[in-house]
């Protein structure tokens, strides 16, 4: 199995042919407290560098920093597919002082990508959408603790019906591979206590060949991903040149299997499981959030038509209709009101728009 080097190359097996002929958007988000390597790990997988113009805060910069998303665009190019990678930062996860809501903001963005996408695919330029969905987020653990933490939980509890979360470990040299498999274990198991659903790697076709198979089993077995990062090339005096880090005792290979899960984990995001990460976003966060919506239009349709009612009522009993003042919950109801009449009208917008073309179809029978 090649493992020098892993690329976009096998990328057109996994797409329809419209996709490749419209390129391919994919998001990926990485998400976890500051100082984990995320970064520097976006860098090291998409050999670009994406965070070249940073600026580093100092330290005392750094404490009152507020959870601010970055997002970066890398357009890549294989055997004759564009990959639009869209990379989001968020940086300073876990800083402030008051860490109480602190994923609110990542909630908030993957909610509206969602809604962004139901409105262009309401609208009517449907053709020409940009998915800026979040198809996947790496979600950093710390190597220096006991496993999750409760802010870890919290987290992942907010966003696991929203996005793919990948779990992985960052900074993982600092630990001995027997303590990366103590690690890893720990935290599977408290993943399932806490029935967080991370992303499920689809069952192999048991038709494929045994070597895909093995490379799957192997793929599956190291979440989470014990990861290393580095932008450095480390050249050794033999002439071998590599992505890693050097210590006084030896140097870590980003790129080396048996040093990390770095290729691993691009294997899996661009070689094997990018369509996959995708399609489950369609299909199921995707779905969730517009039943979501959907729940709520109904909702709104029951009280429009109980507030008829009671209106109806008033105006027969002549009774005067008194300007009250608005409560902080009535306001809310309002501004809500208001966001859902507008996706009733997009909704409706969408009925016409199939009447029309369902008419110009049998016109032309
Ligand atoms: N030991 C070690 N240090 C790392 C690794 N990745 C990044 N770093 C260092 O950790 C610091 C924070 O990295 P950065 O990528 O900015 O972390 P972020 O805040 O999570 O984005 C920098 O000094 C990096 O050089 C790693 O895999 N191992
Ligand atoms: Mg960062």
């Amino acid at each position: 199995m090649d493992k020098e080097y892993v690329g976009f190359a096998t990328l057109p097996n996994q797409l329809h042919r419209k996709s490749v002929k419209k390129g391919f958007d994919f998001t990926l988000m990485v998400a976890g407290e500051s100082g984990l390597g995320k970064s520097t790990l976006i860098d090291s997988l998409f050999l670009t560098d994406l965070y070249k113009d940073r600026t580093l805060l100092d330290a005392q910069a750094r404490v009152p920093q507020t959870l601010a998303i970055e997002r970066r665009a890398v357009e890549l190019e294989e055997g004759g597919v564009r990959v639009k990678l869209t990379v989001v930062d968020t940086p300073g996860f876990g800083d402030a002082v008051d860490n109480a809501d602190c994923w609110g903001s990542i909630v908030d963005y993957i909610d509206q990508q969602f809604e962004q996408f139901f409105r262009d695919e309401s609208g009517l330029n449907r053709k020409n959408i940009t998915d800026g969905r979040v198809h996947c987020c790496l979600y950093f653990l710390s190597p220096f603790g006991h496993g999750l933490r409760p802010l870890d939980v919290a987290f992942l509890r907010a966003v696991q019906h929203k996005v793919n979360i990948v779990p992985v470990i960052g900074r993982a040299d600092v630990l001995t591979p027997r303590e990366v498999g103590i690690m890893k274990e720990k935290i599977r198991q408290q993943l399932e206590e806490n029935a967080i659903s991370i992303y499920q790697f689809p069952d192999c076709d048991s038709d494929e060949d045994e070597d895909f198979k093995a490379q799957d089993a192997e793929l599956k077995g190291s979440i989470p991903f014990a990861v290393v990062g580095s932008n450095d090339i480390v050249r050794e005096t033999k002439g071998k040149a590599f992505r890693g880090r050097t210590y006084p005792w030896g140097a870590v290979e980003v790129e080396n299997p048996a040093h990390c899960d770095f290729l691993r984990l691009r294997t899996m995001l661009v070689r094997t499981h990018m369509q996959d990460l995708k399609e489950v976003t369609q299909e199921m966060h995707y779905e969730n959030y517009r039943a979501r919506c959907i729940q709520s239009l109904t909702r709104v349709g029951a009280r429009d038509r109980s507030s008829r009612m009671k209106l109806s009522r008033q105006s027969a009993t002549e009774l005067p209709l008194l300007p009250l003042a608005e409560t902080d919950t009535e306001k809310l109801i309002r501004e809500k009101d208001e966001e859902l009449r507008r996706m009733q009208e997009m909704l409706q917008k969408m009925h016409d728009q199939i009447k029309q073309s369902q008419g110009e179809q049998s016109d032309t029978l």
